[in-house]
């Protein structure tokens, strides 16, 4: 396969505004965050230079180098959004929002969600009877969202797409995104597409993990091969500007250890809020805008990495047993990044059955079901879900009775 977006660190320029990018972490060679495999793949595992960097014009915090779409969303995409049940109760908020926001019109509304997964959040509006489209480039879950009543395309998003769907569909009130658009290397294309299918009054909803948690958090496990950006509302605002749009409203949110719901409208189409305008004041107080602040970031990180490696390593010698719980994408970029391999972490276990019996990208840690954790517990699980650890610590409860204990990593290492 070649690759589409690989080029050299001298000419890498912003994806926004074309200008040159100025790095700031270099994560090494990385595997696909979702790449787990079996033992006859480890052989031709495909690895990218992940190095992290910033735009000084469009604020833009971005990938130099990101793997050709295709490697990552196929027919076998390892992640179904639905193995959550605070997300499924997170969806079902976000489709009462939209709904009762006064943005859809009366009569005959019309949504569009862009990679509606397993049609967790489109459900929703399937069930309330409003007209919806779902559209969903892996085969594998796009299947899944229309075994769930959800109408799905099995596609890539694209200008040329989204002239398709006007044709055959109509404008759409609001165009909805989660956890999408921050994947999406071609995001002017994507900008132009949405814009062409809105209303005049039409809004542009979607929310992505915020770079003002990642920074606050050292939570730099966001930081993965799907993930080319990392928004804040300085940099949304001004991609979506250079298409005749804005930022009218944001919403900070719990989910994925800290994300911002952005509701976007053409220029003039609606006033921002005094929100938008408190957010981006904020971020400019908070250094979002300043290269200074991401090299601080990128300090406190080396020193994450050194702590992690501390910790494991003096537990693994005095004879514990470490499992890691969840075989999230972002424990890709900890565990290579930090070089935790079998040596130190025996197993990860994780719910979904297709990562079942495969093992971890470039480091090769056994991916076991949730059976084998209970059954043979481990005296430390570190916590690569981090972000869910409400709900597993809930669930959990009888790990920390048999005597067990869990690490984290995030906003510091620590065990819990
Ligand atoms: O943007 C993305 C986010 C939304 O989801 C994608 N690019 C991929 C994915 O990232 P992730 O894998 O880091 O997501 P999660 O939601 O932090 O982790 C999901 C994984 O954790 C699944 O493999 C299921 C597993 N899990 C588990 O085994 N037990 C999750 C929970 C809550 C559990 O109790």
């Amino acid at each position: 396969m070649k690759n589409l977006d690989l080029y050299s660190d001298e000419i890498a320029k912003c994806r926004v505004c074309n200008e040159k990018l100025s790095k700031i972490i270099d994560f090494g060679s990385q595997p696909l965050g979702n790449g787990f495999l079996g033992k006859s793949e480890f052989k031709n595992e495909f690895f990218f230079p992940m190095k992290l960097g910033f735009s000084e014009k469009s604020k833009m915090i971005q990938l130099f180098h990101q793997p050709e779409p295709e490697r990552m969303f196929h027919d076998e995409y390892a992640f179904f959004s639905s193995t959550s049940k605070y997300m499924s109760k997170h969806f079902e908020d976000f489709s009462e929002f939209v709904i009762s926001s006064g943005y859809l019109e009366f009569k005959n509304p019309f949504v569009i969600e862009l990679g509606c997964n397993d049609g967790i959040l489109l459900k929703n509006f399937a069930l309330a009877g409003i007209k919806h489209l779902g559209i969903e480039p892996s085969v594998n879950v796009a299947k899944e969202a229309n075994k769930n009543g959800v109408n799905t395309i099995n596609e890539f998003f694209s200008e040329e797409l989204a002239k398709r769907i006007l044709n055959q569909y109509g404008k759409v009130d609001a165009f909805m995104a989660a956890n999408v658009m921050c994947h999406l290397p071609k995001i002017s294309d994507v900008v132009r597409g949405i814009k062409i299918l809105l209303k005049d009054k039409g809004v542009v909803i979607f929310e992505d993990p915020y770079l003002g948690d990642v920074i606050k958090k050292t939570s730099y496990d966001q930081i993965y091969d799907e993930h080319v950006f990392l928004f804040s509302a300085i940099s949304v605002n001004y991609l979506f500007n250079l298409h005749g749009m804005e930022l009218i409203d944001l919403y900070p949110q719990k989910t994925h250890g800290g994300s911002m719901r952005y509701v976007l409208s053409k220029k003039g189409a609606y006033k921002p809020s005094e929100r938008v305008f408190e957010t981006i004041k904020n971020e400019k107080i908070l250094g979002l805008d300043n290269l200074e602040k991401f090299f601080e970031f990128s300090k406190k990180v080396e020193k994450s990495k050194h702590n992690l490696i501390t910790l494991l390593q003096e537990l693994k010698d005095t004879g514990k047993v470490i499992a890691g719980y969840a075989a999230t994408s972002k424990s890709t970029t900890v565990l290579n990044y930090c070089g935790i391999g079998q040596n130190l972490i025996d197993y990860i276990c994780d719910t979904t059955p297709i990562k079942q019996g495969k093992y971890s990208p470039g480091m090769h840690i056994p991916v076991v079901s949730h059976n084998y954790f209970i059954n043979n517990p481990p005296d430390f699980a570190l916590l690569l879900a981090w972000n869910h650890s409400e709900e597993i610590l809930e669930k959990e409860k009888n790990f920390i009775n048999r005597g067990g204990s869990w690490i984290t990593h995030v906003p510091e290492v620590k065990i819990i």
